[in-house]
């Protein structure tokens, strides 16, 4: 490396310094043209039930994020090299109040991206993006999949499959339906997908039940601690095979010392380690990954050190790896 080269990687690697973007890539208005858009996507009118901050998560990653343009040794691949990674800067939500239209300009959004064969890794909000964005980018009409459905990697510590209520709180695709409408209406194939670190004492006895009659298979965090965090790669290993997946990462999986910042903690159980959730989505690592989220960041009660941020970009880097990995691969 040149001197001057490491002059630049000094300053482009300190958080503080410059224009805050995620990872300090470009801002591109019209992504249609690069190999992957990192997108805001600033909405929290889909979790009336809890604090209603998660629509700042996006300002909050772009403000940390900078000290992640590294290299990400655990894939070995440096995904600004390998590809074309710009911040697409944020989904807008003219209706933000307005749950069940936000989602409809979310998937909008994220169509044109898949129209485009651009693949996105976007940073939330509350978790009904997660179907506004699979909406777009997933199922019978979706370029990315090539007209498949998806597999999901869900990582939670909630199902967010309750399709017996109509509604939560007044919103019909909230972040507590996105996982049970996505299936039913043919975006996420659940015998292919699997929902991990579910956790906290529930509402009803058959909690589970909603993800059982969709058909996913649940790894609750209780027992990926009987049987193993290894056990628990190769079950989603063998379900997802080589099917378009997509990766969704709920912070509340966490365990709330390592994430505060998130809008449904639950303490009474531990949550994951950083070292845990690592070694899964390594694993992921040549599977089809066409995208993926970071979902649930508050950044109004995160500590004073934005630990839960700086979390935030750590996983988000290691989706973008993965996809750029999955995209070298098919060159
Ligand atoms: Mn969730």
């Amino acid at each position: 490396m040149s001197s001057k080269d490491k002059l630049t990687m000094m300053m482009e690697t300190s958080y503080w310094w410059g224009i805050p973007t995620f990872f300090r890539c470009p801002v591109e208005k019209d992504p249609t043209k690069c190999d992957i858009a990192l997108v805001g996507v600033p909405h929290s009118s889909g979790n009336g039930s809890t604090l209603r901050d998660q629509h700042l998560g996006p300002r909050a990653v772009r403000n940390v994020s900078a000290l992640a343009r590294k290299l990400n040794n655990a894939l070995e691949i440096s995904p600004w090299e390998t590809c074309d990674i710009v911040d697409a800067g944020d989904v807008p939500l003219p209706e933000a109040l307005d749950n069940e239209k936000c989602v409809e300009r979310i998937t909008d959004f994220f169509l044109k991206l898949s129209n485009a064969g651009v693949n996105p890794v976007s940073m939330g909000g509350d978790h009904g993006i997660t179907g506004g964005i699979l909406q777009g980018i997933a199922g019978e009409k979706a370029n990315l999949t090539n007209g498949k459905k998806a597999a999901i990697l869900h990582f939670d510590a909630h199902l967010d499959s309750y399709h017996h209520l109509e509604h939560w709180m007044g919103a019909k695709k909230s972040a507590a339906h996105w996982a049970s409408y996505l299936v039913r209406n043919g975006h996420v194939d659940a015998k292919k997908s699997v929902q991990i670190g579910i956790r906290g004492n529930t509402r009803t006895w058959d909690w589970l039940e909603p993800s059982y009659e969709l058909g996913y298979e649940v790894l609750t965090k209780k027992r990926c601690e009987e049987i193993g965090i290894e056990a628990c790669i190769d079950i989603i290993n063998r379900r997802i095979g080589d099917a378009p997946l997509y990766v969704t990462f709920d912070l509340d999986c966490l365990d709330p010392s390592v994430a505060p910042g998130v809008s449904n903690p639950e303490p009474a159980f531990d949550g994951f380690r950083m070292n845990e959730v690592m070694k899964v989505l390594h694993s992921m690592k040549g599977k089809n990954v066409i995208g993926g989220d970071v979902v649930c960041l508050m950044p109004t009660i995160d500590s004073p050190n934005n630990i839960t941020a700086y979390v935030a970009t750590a996983i988000m880097f290691e989706i973008l790896s993965l996809v750029a990995f999955n995209k070298k691969k098919d060159e």
